[in-house]
């Protein structure tokens, strides 16, 4: 891809709108802007400004009228020379403001190549342009506030001082091989292992926050589950605050799972709803039964639903066993009756009055997130990516551990630590061999 030419897209929906803006990006933006526009008077391109002009068809006829704003490099969102043009939300006008640039010799943008040119041109790195993409995304204003955050760093303030400390290592290391003839003297195995360890540390650390993390997109999955009639229909319609599945008084009413998206505290969640569970009397209603257990057996977490105002029986006990592995909540549901069942700790709730849901949804997400949602500017893992990554950094880590505990040559101990620091690289974008180099020079005193 070529990333020396003009770009140009419509960065609006698709569709029609009060507005709809094309942006134009590269340092050929002002003069292919000025072939299909026609301003007032002599027009100045005055940086950060905004300025009413018309758009022109290739016959110089006027189209729209529409406001032009330029962003002189590296103040823009690509660090290049950038200008929008907000026309009226008209795709056809649209489409004509892209041809005629086109035709004036920009590029038709590929899919987010402005986010990339941001990060080719060094205005934001891998995690903050993954975080674009995220906030445009998010579905929660909790989603939004997390990705605004690694918008502006929040997890790259994270890994790189851990990265540092590596790249200070493997200079060390560097340098001790390639000027040993100098008086650089070679580093002990305990002043390795005491600059390996903060490193590990720093990366297993970060690695913890990734189990609330992952909740903010990734979200969870949440089955409800029990015996026919006990008021899983319900309660899902409840959690779902909409009357989404059937509900009667014939036990079997649910025949398959029904699954439905919806948000706790800004955390994406898929409900499912399944068929009550029972010797199946009919071949559809076994076969919906069997996708129950599937649906428990997908789930990150159960609910299983009694009905408290009837009397426990042997059914009730048999089904808690069989999915007690899942480490379900148990849930008794109709709270608003009285109280007949017996012999377990269930949590009160009534699907009919919304009696006890807070506190159901309280402890669902105590139960998935046991320290408490992350706070959006704590840099927290969010995406499966990065901790892929990360993982593999420490297991090299401990490579090279034990290869400082075996006395290794410092030449195999590297191969550990660029291995620890490639997948590092992944996450925050490359080191070059420059910046290695470059850290020789500057820490060490070489050449006297
Ligand atoms: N009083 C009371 N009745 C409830 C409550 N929840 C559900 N019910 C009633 O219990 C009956 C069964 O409700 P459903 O939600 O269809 O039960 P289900 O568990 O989905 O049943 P199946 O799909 O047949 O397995 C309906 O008549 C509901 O109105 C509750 O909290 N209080
Ligand atoms: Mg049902």
């Amino acid at each position: 891809m070529n990333t020396s030419d003009t770009i140009a897209a419509i960065s609006t929906p698709l569709g029609r709108g009060g507005l709809g803006v094309v942006r134009l990006s590269g340092s050929g933006c002002r003069s292919i802007a000025q072939g299909i526009l026609r301003f007032a008077g002599e027009h100045a391109w005055k940086p950060w400004s905004s300025e009413l002009a018309d758009l022109i068809d290739e016959f110089g006829a006027p189209v729209d009228k529409v406001v032009v704003t330029f962003f002189a490099q590296p103040r823009s969102y690509t660090a290049e020379d950038v200008v929008e043009i907000a026309c009226h939300g008209s795709p056809v006008v649209l489409h004509l403001c892209v041809e005629r640039a086109v035709a004036l010799g920009a590029r038709l943008a590929e899919p987010g190549e402005f986010t990339l040119r941001a990060y080719l041109n060094g205005r934001i790195d891998l995690p903050q342009a993954e975080a674009v993409r995220e906030l445009i995304d998010a579905t929660t204003l909790y989603q939004a506030r997390v990705a605004a955050q690694q918008m502006e760093g929040s997890v790259s303030r994270r890994i790189r001082p851990i990265k540092e400390q590596l790249l200070e290592l493997i200079s060390l290391l560097e340098a001790g091989i390639d000027f040993a003839e100098d008086d650089v003297s070679v580093a002990t195995g305990d002043q390795i292992l005491a600059r390996l360890t903060p490193v590990e540390d720093g990366l297993r650390t970060l690695l913890s926050t990734f189990g609330a993390g992952k909740l903010v997109f990734s979200g969870f999955s949440l089955a409800i589950a029990g015996r026919p009639n006990v008021g899983k229909s319900s309660l899902f319609n409840r959690l779902l605050q909409q009357d989404r599945a059937i509900v009667t008084d014939i036990p079997g009413t649910t025949r398959d799972t029904v699954s439905e998206n919806t948000s706790l505290n800004g955390i994406p969640v898929k409900l499912v709803d399944t068929a009550g569970i029972r010797e199946g009397s009919d071949l559809v209603e076994r076969l919906g039964i069997e996708r129950s257990h599937q649906a428990v057996a997908d789930a990150d977490l159960t609910l299983l639903v009694f009905d408290s105002s009837a009397e426990s029986t042997a059914d009730d006990w048999a089904l808690r066993d069989r999915l007690n592995d899942r480490k379900p909540l148990f849930i008794g549901n109709k709270s608003d009756l009285p109280k007949r069942f017996a012999g377990a700790d269930l949590l009160p709730v009534s699907a009919v009055t919304g009696a006890g849901i807070a506190e159901l949804q309280r402890i669902i997400l105590e139960r998935l997130a046991p320290s408490g949602l992350i706070a959006p500017e704590s840099g927290a893992l969010t995406s499966i990516r990065h901790e892929a990554l990360l993982k593999e950094s420490v297991l090299a880590l401990e490579n090279a551990r034990r290869a400082v505990g075996f006395g290794l040559p410092h030449e195999m101990l590297l191969l550990d630590l660029y291995a620890a620091l490639r997948p590092i690289d992944a996450v925050t974008g490359a080191t070059t061999a420059d910046d290695i180099l470059n850290r020789i020079f500057s820490t060490f005193c070489i050449g006297k």
